[in-house]
């Protein structure tokens, strides 16, 4: 391997190596992919070369870029998982083992965080819709922008019928069948589309602490004319701090869901410390919480929305994830466990 890329790949290696942040790693990609990036440097030195040297140096480079590129997005989400566990582990939590009376029912704390977000979107308009489990994968990829082989499926691999229908792994595969519902009173009634769908997801995802292969979320849509990134905003803000009980802050940062453009990933201020910076949000001051954005005008057209004459937003709130920050469930595999003595412990919110 020729000397300056084998130099390079140790360099990488060791800022990899000390990256403990995921705000890092950009910098780390932009110093070494980016315009002006090191490895990108490498190929403008392809000028000085024979045809016959260029040939061995172009793979080198190239395998090198890939390298980089996957070690990149390894970490990513090592650091993710890790901040993720970090967050949970340091939450208030229960005791699995108190004895509690188990004669008397109770709700699932899901279900408990479940109907709180929907009390709180009902006073602000919006229908509380369900949807079947097992859908097509129409519903729950193609008419989301997700034509067939798109990488965006990868991040979701589900479980597959005989007859080619699946398990929903996300919400939002409902979204069509309302905007299909709701079209024509849009369009000719002038009535915004409101609607928030719940429901049970399935992903084929190795389980831990903060992953499960069934899972709640709860997806949220609004349509009509003049509908902003501020919309979005103000509505989300609002449901949190009803379900926390405080005044919560969002921010916004890029994220990308094929079915929305812009597409966000949308953070709270730390319920720990409250902004200020402790260990679970590593000392950021936010916690990452709902993936969002504005609907994609394929995805309002194959719902049969004119997309010139209307925008809308769309989130997927991972309800589960939002019963273990509530609640302090630090394993989410508490939540399916069926143990009685642990699920009946969430009682005060009947
Ligand atoms: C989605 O599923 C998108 N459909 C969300 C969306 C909707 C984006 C509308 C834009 C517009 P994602 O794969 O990130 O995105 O999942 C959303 C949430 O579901 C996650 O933040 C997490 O809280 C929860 N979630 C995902 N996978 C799991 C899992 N295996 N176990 C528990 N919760 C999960």
């Amino acid at each position: 391997m020729n000397e300056n890329i084998t130099a390079l790949k140790g360099a990488f290696d060791t800022a990899l190596a000390g990256a403990v942040e995921i705000s890092a790693l950009e910098e780390i990609r932009i110093s070494y992919l980016g315009k002006n990036g090191s490895v990108t440097g490498l190929l403008k030195e392809m000028g000085k070369l024979t045809p016959e040297e260029k040939k061995t140096f172009g793979k080198e480079v190239n395998e090198l870029k890939v390298y980089v590129t996957d070690a990149i997005e390894k970490k990513q989400k090592e650091l993710a998982d890790a901040a993720l566990n970090a967050e949970i582990n340091s939450l208030p939590t229960f005791d699995v083992s108190v004895p509690c009376d188990t004669t008397r029912g109770s709700f699932h704390p899901i279900t408990l965080v479940q109907r709180h977000c929907e009390n709180v979107f009902r006073t602000m308009g919006f229908t509380i819709e369900d949807y079947s489990e097992i859908v097509t994968d129409y519903e729950c990829f193609e008419s989301l922008n997700i034509p067939k082989f798109h990488p965006a499926r990868d991040m979701q691999d589900t479980y597959y019928l005989e007859n080619g229908q699946l398990l929903k792994s996300q919400t939002s595969a409902a979204q069509n069948a309302i905007y299909r519902k709701y079209a024509k009173a849009l369009m000719e009634e002038g009535k915004p589309i409101r609607a928030i769908f719940p429901g049970r997801c399935f992903r084929n995802e190795n389980t831990d602490a903060c992953h499960e292969n069934t899972f709640f979320q709860m997806e949220g849509v609004m349509v009509d004319r003049d509908i902003s990134i501020s919309n979005l905003i103000f509505f989300m803000k609002t449901m949190l701090s009803e379900v926390f009980q405080k005044d919560i802050n969002v921010r916004l940062r890029p994220g990308f869901f094929p079915f929305v453009e812009p597409g966000f990933e949308l953070d709270i201020s730390c319920l720990i410390c409250g902004g200020e910076g402790c260990p679970s949000c590593k000392h950021s001051g936010w916690l990452e919480l709902c993936p969002c954005g504005m609907i994609h005008p394929n995805v309002l057209t194959d719902g049969g929305i004119d997309p010139e004459e209307y925008t809308g937003f769309a989130f997927g709130l991972g309800l589960t994830r939002l019963a273990m920050m509530k609640y302090g469930v630090r394993d989410i595999r508490d939540l399916n466990s069926g143990s009685l003595s642990c699920l009946s412990q969430f009682t005060e919110d009947k």
